[in-house]
This record gives structure tokens, C-alpha cells and sequence, in this order.
């Protein structure tokens, strides 16, 4: 771990008053949830990119749930890491700080955070085909597959943004405004090459904000980013909040 760039991190974020976080897969890869673009990123020999499709799940939607409930099962087993455990406690140190993220895992509600800007949807949400009807639903394994709507009968879908799909208006702009109005935007844990996602750090970064970016590979982000940490994040982000609390307390 850089020692200098971890106090660098935390003299941008002490001054700060309006922080926004945008998460990625990354965030919950040391609680156990493979990344999409990593070496785990498979699932039988399916890439993300074929089942996260409207067109995967109208050619087979047993097979694109067949894939949701091995993920549903992977991440009911798990609980936050360190790293979501300090973007639960960024709630009350910074007057206002937003956390958005583009996991479906839930695991940032989990580990207390309130109000999550979730830009994918929740795997713990379905939607009704035919009347858009959404409703939560934990159980595991589901009864039957593909599941049915009990008020109508058509198929239920998981409520995530799938490729091709457009995002919730009201989501999206309630991320594009957070970003737009910020002092710094940390950057944690994503590829950042799905879009409308990765344009925020860049949206921010054009309203004038600081960036940070947290991720042990480097991303078409890090040329723009103006602090960037090499490494995992539940190891960074602790490292980072203990520093800001020394500063803060100096
Ligand atoms: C660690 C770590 C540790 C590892 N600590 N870090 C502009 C340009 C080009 C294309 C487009 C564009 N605008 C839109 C598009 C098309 C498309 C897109 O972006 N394609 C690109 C891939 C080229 N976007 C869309 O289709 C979006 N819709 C849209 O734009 O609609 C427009 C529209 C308007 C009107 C009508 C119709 C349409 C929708 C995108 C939906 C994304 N959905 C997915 C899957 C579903 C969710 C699910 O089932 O879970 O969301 S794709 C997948 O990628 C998932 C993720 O949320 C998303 C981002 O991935 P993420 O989180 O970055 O994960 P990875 O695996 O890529 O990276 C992990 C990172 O962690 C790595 O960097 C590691 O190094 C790091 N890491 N361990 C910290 N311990």
C-alpha cells in the first residue's frame, strides 16, 4: 500500500463537504461476489455479456435464471467486507455524501447504508413481464423457474438493467445531479467501461470535482483520476478513513 497516496486521498476528502461514491463490482469481490470481467467472471462458460441481455432471456429464460439464482445463492451466503462498512460510516462524516452504485447485491444496505442510488436494479427484486409490476423477493432457491407473476401469469423477470435497456429517469438523474454538484467522487472497484455509469467520475470531473479511483488494475479512468489507489478496497478504503480521522482530529 503507497503510504503517500493514501494520505494524498485524505487530504482531498478532508476539505470535502459534498462526496459522491460510485461502486462496482470491485466492492464486494473480497465478500465473496465474482467481478464480471474478471478471471471469475464466468459463469459455466457464459460471459456476463450473452445473459444480461432482454435478447438472452427471450431466446431462454431458464437458463438466464438458471444463472440469477446461482448468483442469488452466492450472494445470500455472504456479508459486506470493510470496504462497504466504511462508505456506511462516509454517511455521517461529510455533509452530504451519495452513494451509487451499479451492484445488484445489496450489500451496501446491508452493511447500513441508506438510500443507495442503485443504477442496475436489485437481485432481490422481480418484475412482472407484462404489467411491470415489481416486487422484493428473497427466497432461495425460487419455487419454480422461470417464475411466474401470482397476479397474472406471465413470466417474472429480474429488476435489473440488462444491456441495450435504459436506466430509471429518475435514478440516473438523481446520479447525474449528486455528480454534477460534488467536491470529489471516489471511483471503487469498477472496470469502468459500462456506460451511463462511467460518464459520471467524468461528468464530475468537468463540474470541476476531484477524483479518486480505488482498484488494484488500472481503468480508462485512472488518466482522469487525480488520486489513484492500487489495491484492494477493503484494505484502501480503511486505510483512508483512518487517515481522515487522524487529519480531522490534528
Ligand atoms: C477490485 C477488487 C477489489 C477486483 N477491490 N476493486 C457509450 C459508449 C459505449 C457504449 C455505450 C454507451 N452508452 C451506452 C452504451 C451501451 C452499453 C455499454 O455501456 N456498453 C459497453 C460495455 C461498451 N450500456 C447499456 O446498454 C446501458 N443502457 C443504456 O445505455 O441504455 C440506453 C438506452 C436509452 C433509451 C432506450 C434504450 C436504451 C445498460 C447497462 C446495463 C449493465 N448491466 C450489467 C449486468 C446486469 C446487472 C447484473 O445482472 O448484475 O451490469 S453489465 C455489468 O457491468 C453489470 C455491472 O453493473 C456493470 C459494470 O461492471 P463493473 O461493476 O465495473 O464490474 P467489472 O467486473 O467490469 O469490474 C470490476 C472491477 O473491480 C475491475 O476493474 C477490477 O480490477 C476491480 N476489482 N477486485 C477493488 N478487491
Amino acid at each position: 500500500m503507497d503510504d503517500d497516496k493514501i494520505e494524498a486521498a485524505a487530504e482531498v476528502l478532508r476539505g470535502a463537504e459534498r462526496v459522491v461514491a460510485l461502486t462496482g463490482a470491485g466492492i464486494s469481490a473480497e465478500s465473496g461476489v465474482p467481478t464480471f470481467r474478471g478471471p471469475d467472471g464466468l459463469w459455466k462458460t457464459y460471459r456476463a455479456e450473452e445473459l444480461a441481455t432482454p435478447e438472452a432471456f427471450q431466446a431462454d429464460p431458464v437458463l438466464v435464471w438458471e444463472w440469477y439464482e446461482w448468483r442469488r445463492g452466492r450472494v445470500a451466503a455472504v456479508e459486506p467486507n470493510p470496504g462497504h462498512i466504511v462508505l456506511a460510516r462516509w454517511q455521517t462524516t461529510f455533509r452530504s455524501f451519495t452513494l451509487i452504485t451499479q451492484n445488484v447485491d445489496g450489500l451496501h444496505a446491508k452493511a447500513g447504508s441508506a438510500d443507495v442510488v442503485e443504477l442496475h436494479g436489485n437481485i432481490w427484486k422481480l418484475r412482472c413481464t407484462a404489467e411491470g409490476t415489481v416486487t422484493e423477493n428473497r427466497a432461495h432457491p425460487l419455487p419454480e423457474l422461470p417464475p411466474r407473476c401470482p397476479a397474472c401469469g406471465a413470466l417474472l423477470r429480474p429488476h435489473i438493467v440488462w444491456f441495450g435497456e435504459p436506466l430509471d429517469r429518475a435514478t440516473l438523474g438523481r446520479a447525474f445531479a449528486a455528480s454534477e454538484a460534488c467536491d470529489v467522487i471516489l471511483t471503487i472497484g469498477t472496470s469502468a467501461v459500462v456506460h451511463p455509469a462511467a460518464s459520471l467520475p467524468l461528468t464530475a470531473a468537468a463540474a470541476g470535482a476531484r477524483v479518486i479511483e480505488v482498484n488494484p488494475e488500472p481503468t480508462p479512468l485512472t488518466l482522469s483520476a487525480h488520486v489513484s489507489l492500487r489495491g484492494p478496497s477493503g484494505v484502501i478504503l480503511p486505510a483512508v478513513d483512518e487517515r481522515l480521522r487522524a487529519l480531522r482530529q490534528a
